[in-house]
């Protein structure tokens, strides 16, 4: 029997971080972001987060344009469909371009509730075989170098095993090295947000080379692929994509290209999980390693990106840290805590197997609207 869905909910929730997050292309001190919440006529539910921030800096979307094609096109597009799968609204959704954060908050929120009406844990109805996911942290850019020192020390102490520095031109060499002289050990990845100039390939490889930087993400901008294969070429590190991956023709023309040997898989950036898995897949045939990257989520996209997270095919450390790295309250309850080797628990129950804390949504929340058929 298919599910029918009675209603949709679009929640827009601000969540003060614990500390400021500074990348390339800007500051974020409170996360605002939109959660979709949609039930079925026999009172199943699921949740989906949508990544796109206040202003978009990240990509082109942002939670206004994110909230109007989810009102005027998206949810009514839902409520159209005759069998509501997570595959059957990715199709019915592709006519309209882009969007992808968007649609992915409708699709997590229907994979779901897929897997909560067959009494599943989403992560073994993705595929999922691991208990526990590998993660690291990402580091924002910090004002001083010796503050982004001790804040490196403090996420060691508290057990993360892989740093990510945000990195960006003039924020590089000196924070970079300064982090390896003192952590001569640590497994160290970059990430730009596509800041440098093309032209930047030789003195972005110097300092990464010299430094051990086992990954440098998206140094360039989306689009010049061939910049991310220069600096690929015979390189000592990893090149990672994340902003230039956007589906499965993106993958296959940086993959043809060599310039990716290391693929960041976004739920919101690829368009949601069935399209995560797939471009996952598709990279292993490849020899490429996938992880799973964050978008600051609340713990309910977390626990969408942990369960794609404990599926094969990802075989690096996810950018998935703990509820307290982001924020003091999370709407989820358990947390997400840290656990034994740098890890975060696959949780077991049905569904996104966290259950959402109605109390602490109420209280973030800024506006609310219910959809229905
Ligand atoms: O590029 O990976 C990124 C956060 C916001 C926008 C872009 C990125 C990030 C992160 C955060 O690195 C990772 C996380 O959620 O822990
Ligand atoms: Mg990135």
């Amino acid at each position: 029997m298919p599910l029918r869905i009675a209603s949709v909910r679009l929640d827009e929730v601000e969540l003060p971080l614990v500390e400021p997050f500074e990348t390339s292309f800007g500051v974020e001190r409170n996360r605002r972001f939109l959660l979709v919440h949609v039930e079925s006529r026999d009172g199943a539910e699921g949740w989906g987060e949508c990544a796109a921030a206040i202003d978009p800096l990240y990509s082109s979307e942002s939670v206004a344009t994110a909230r109007w094609i989810l009102g005027e096109r998206l949810i009514p597009l839902l409520f159209r469909l005759p069998n509501p799968t997570p595959e059957a609204f990715l199709r019915a959704s592709a006519r309209f371009r882009g969007n992808r954060m968007a649609k992915a908050a409708v699709e997590l929120a229907l994979q779901d509730l897929r897997a909560r009406a067959q009494g599943k844990p989403l992560s073994r109805v993705l595929g999922g075989r691991r208990s526990r996911v590998r993660v690291g942290v990402s580091v924002g850019i910090q004002p001083t170098v010796p503050k982004l020192v001790r804040r490196v020390g403090r996420y060691l102490e508290a057990g993360y095993g892989r740093i990510k520095l945000k990195v960006a031109p003039g924020w590089d060499a000196a924070p970079v090295g300064a982090v390896r002289r003192e952590y001569p050990d640590v497994e160290l990845w970059v990430d730009a947000n596509q800041a440098y100039p093309t032209r930047s390939v030789g003195s972005i490889r110097a300092w990464a080379e010299r430094f051990g930087v086992a990954q440098v993400e998206q140094p360039f901008a989306e689009r010049a692929i061939r910049a991310h294969a220069d600096l690929a070429r015979g390189a000592p590190f990893r090149v990672c994509l994340d902003e230039s991956i956007v589906d499965a023709v993106s993958l296959e023309d940086a993959l043809a290209a060599r310039a990716v040997t290391s693929l960041n898989v976004k739920v919101g950036r690829v368009g949601g999980t069935t399209v995560g898995l797939a471009l996952s897949q598709r990279a292993r045939r490849a020899r490429v390693p996938s992880w799973v990257g964050g978008m600051l989520e609340s713990g309910i996209g977390r626990s969408h990106n942990v369960a794609l997270a404990s599926t094969p095919a990802f075989r690096l450390s996810n950018d998935l840290s703990a509820s307290d790295r982001y924020y003091r309250e999370d709407l989820t309850d358990p947390p997400f805590v840290l656990g034994p080797e740098s890890t975060l628990a696959v949780p077991r129950g049905p569904g996104i197997g966290v259950g959402v804390v109605e109390s602490v949504l109420r209280r973030h929340r800024r506006s609310s609207k219910t959809f229905r058929p």
